[in-house]
């Protein structure tokens, strides 16, 4: 059974993209799932070319740095071709009103001058993303839901009008996870996009960047340490990331500190020690321009050999050549 799971070149790779996605993929990759940089995904909305490419790079380096199996991994352009046209005949399963009707179009789209038709249409596109690999299971946030249940009407519907090609999809939801926050604004999740980065923690930051952050991180007022996500949210924050990097509960650690400064002398630590064996992997493959092209290209080929045989069955069926 495959399970299909991505992230967005969007930005620089962050700890929460780290303790909440990156590490379990790590981890728990079985060898049929899949884990993609989706970067036809980060350009829905105004967009740097040279950005979006160099950020590609820096992610798939940082995904295989951080475990995640090399013949697992793969970049979304590299199957442009493919994906463009499985996109098209997904379009054309699709009614003007079924994409409308997406919260995320509605919520990105709205008060916005000259919207991209890419964000009307982009979930045809992670629906050609699923079902052209074949995916069963996609490991999705509450946001993503709705998006993969169109990939599922898309998927049946087609399936039914002309023929059995693809695998309807299920979304599930991935483990729990602590959602990291901004450390100068923990109301906010810590995101790739956020224009200020000092309340995020990048993992290719080098150790200085990190201490001084970290350093840097809003506290609440008082002065006992105690878990108290509601009250004291920036606490909380520093205290869930302790978790997330060293196991254990966040509650819990927090009895065994008496300051603020300890838990964020704490902090510092472990989040250094979690990242730098990323950062000084991640680096040594960006160095080597040959070894990432070439994992790049094995990926690139393995997941258009998998899909070949849907995507040319979808053609012949809807009848085109
Ligand atoms: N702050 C976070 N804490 C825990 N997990 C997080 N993820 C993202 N932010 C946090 C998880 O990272 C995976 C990849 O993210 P994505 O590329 O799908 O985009 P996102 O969820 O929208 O992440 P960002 O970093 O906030 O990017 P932008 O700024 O573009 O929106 C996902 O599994 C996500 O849950």
């Amino acid at each position: 059974m495959i399970r299909l799971s991505a992230i967005t070149p969007s930005g620089h790779v962050h700890l929460g993209n780290h303790l909440g996605a990156i590490r379990r993929w790590a981890a728990e990759g079985a060898p049929d799932d899949l884990y993609f940089i989706s970067d036809l995904h980060g350009m829905t909305g105004a967009h740097n070319p040279a950005v979006l490419r160099s950020l590609a790079r820096e992610q798939l380096a940082v995904l295989i740095a951080a475990g995640v199996g090399e013949r697992t991994v793969f970049v979304q352009s590299d199957l442009a071709r493919e994906l463009g046209a499985l996109t098209w005949i997904l379009e054309c399963t699709c009614s003007y009103g079924e994409a409308a009707r997406m919260i995320q179009f509605k919520e990105k789209s709205k008060g916005q001058a000259g919207v991209r038709l890419s964000l009307l249409t982009y979930p045809a596109l992670m629906a050609a993303d699923i079902l052209l690999q074949g995916a069963a299971q996609v490991p999705v946030g509450e946001d993503q839901r709705q998006h993969v249940e169109l990939a599922r009407v898309l998927a049946r519907r087609f399936n039914a009008t002309y023929g059995e090609v693809f695998t309807v999809p299920e979304a599930v939801l991935p483990p729990a996870a602590a959602r990291v926050r901004d450390l100068s604004d923990p109301t906010r999740k810590m995101s790739k996009s956020t224009r200020d980065s000092v309340g995020v923690l990048f993992v290719l930051d080098d150790p200085d960047a990190l201490r001084r952050k970290i350093k840097r991180a809003v506290t609440d007022g008082g002065s006992e340490v105690v878990y108290e996500p509601e009250a004291r949210p920036g606490l909380a924050n520093l205290l869930d990331i302790l978790a997330g990097c060293l196991g254990g509960s966040p509650a819990e650690l927090a009895a065994s500190f008496s300051s603020y400064g300890a838990v964020k002398k704490a902090v510092t630590e472990a989040v250094i020690e979690t990242l730098t064996p990323i950062r000084t992997a991640a680096q040594a493959l960006l160095a080597d321009p040959a070894e990432l092209d070439r994992i790049r290209k094995q990926g690139a080929t393995r997941a258009a050999e998998r899909g070949e045989h849907r995507l040319a069955s979808a053609l012949r069926l809807v009848g085109a050549g």
